[in-house]
């Protein structure tokens, strides 16, 4: 059975010492091993950013995409070879400025793969724009006099297009990171992680005390109900998107690959894609 060691690499991240994304890093490759998958079992689908650089720092398959389009490759893969697990990840402006089209079809349509989002409240890879998860009044190079515009709530946007798996952690918690992985990774449909995972090299606001100071864990709300939807938003509005844990999770919705009438289990590698003669002349004829 893989253990650890078997997801690492010799790829040496090129992330700036203290970036956040090492930590997601290493809850990905303890989970993985956690949950009993083999390194060719598991495929990580990134798009670009600092964050995108993921797919090529963890031993298994990887697919550096576009800005933006891991969701439509990875759910892709997904159903061409089901048997895969599949990971797709990037960073808050990857998902939620240029991807966000696809982010909130992908969790409508409730494929099974996770989706873990490093969220740095930053353009990082660019070198410090403001990105739709930047708070008001937060000044970059893009927003000299702070930005106007209000920071996009993504755990509510999920809920309210039907995500079955809403969860949230930081980068400073490996041990809770992991562990929502793992669930993320056992989950039958879409699940989306967002890991507040701190830009230490632009962002001088959200920092790693400053989300210290602000997250508030579920456990510290007495009789929280995770299958919950309403009590989730409500939560989640109340606390300003600060919460972390699994918020919300829908263990009975069936996966968009469960509801396709006759898709098969065995990946399409192993099956036999051959089409005989006969039914190929009759597909021709079809078309005459
Ligand atoms: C189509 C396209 N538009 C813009 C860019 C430039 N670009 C590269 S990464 C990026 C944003 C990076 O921020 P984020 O996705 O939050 O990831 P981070 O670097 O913070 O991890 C942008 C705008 C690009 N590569 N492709
Ligand atoms: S610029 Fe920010 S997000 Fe990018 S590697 Fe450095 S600390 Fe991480």
């Amino acid at each position: 059975m893989a253990t650890l060691k078997d997801f690492r690499n010799n790829v040496k991240p090129n992330w700036c010492p203290g970036c956040g994304d090492f930590s997601v890093q290493a809850s990905i490759q303890r989970a993985a091993a956690n949950v009993g998958l083999e390194p060719e079992q598991l495929a990580i689908v990134s798009g670009i950013g600092c964050s995108g650089r993921i797919s090529g720092y963890v031993n298994c398959y990887g697919f550096h995409g576009i800005h933006g389009r891991s969701l439509p490759i990875a759910q892709g893969l997904k159903m061409a070879n089901r048997e895969l697990t599949v990971l797709a990840s990037g960073g808050d402006g990857d998902g939620f400025a240029i991807g966000m089209g696809h982010t909130v079809h992908a969790i409508r349509r409730n494929i099974d793969m996770t989706y873990i989002v490093m969220d740095n409240q930053i353009y990082g890879l660019t070198k410090g724009q403001t990105s739709p998860r930047s708070s008001e009044g937060f000044k970059t190079k893009s927003t000299p006099s702070g930005s106007i515009e209000t920071a996009l709530a993504p755990l509510e946007m999920a809920l309210a297009a039907g995500a079955t798996f809403v969860a949230q952690s930081f980068s400073s918690n490996l041990k809770q990171l992991t562990h929502i992985i793992e669930e993320g990774m056992k989950h039958q449909g879409f699940s989306l992680i967002n890991v507040f995972s701190p830009c230490v090299t632009f962002n001088k606001v959200n920092t790693y005390d400053w989300f210290k100071e602000n997250i508030i864990d579920l456990e510290e709300i007495p009789d929280y109900d995770s299958s919950n939807r309403v009590m989730a938003m409500t939560k989640l509005m109340e606390t300003g998107g600060m919460l972390t844990g699994i918020i919300y999770q829908d263990k009975v919705k069936p996966s968009y690959e469960n509801l396709v009438p006759g898709f098969k289990e065995e990946g399409l590698s192993k099956q036999d894609m051959k089409i005989s003669q006969a039914d190929f002349d009759k597909l021709v004829a079809e078309f005459r």
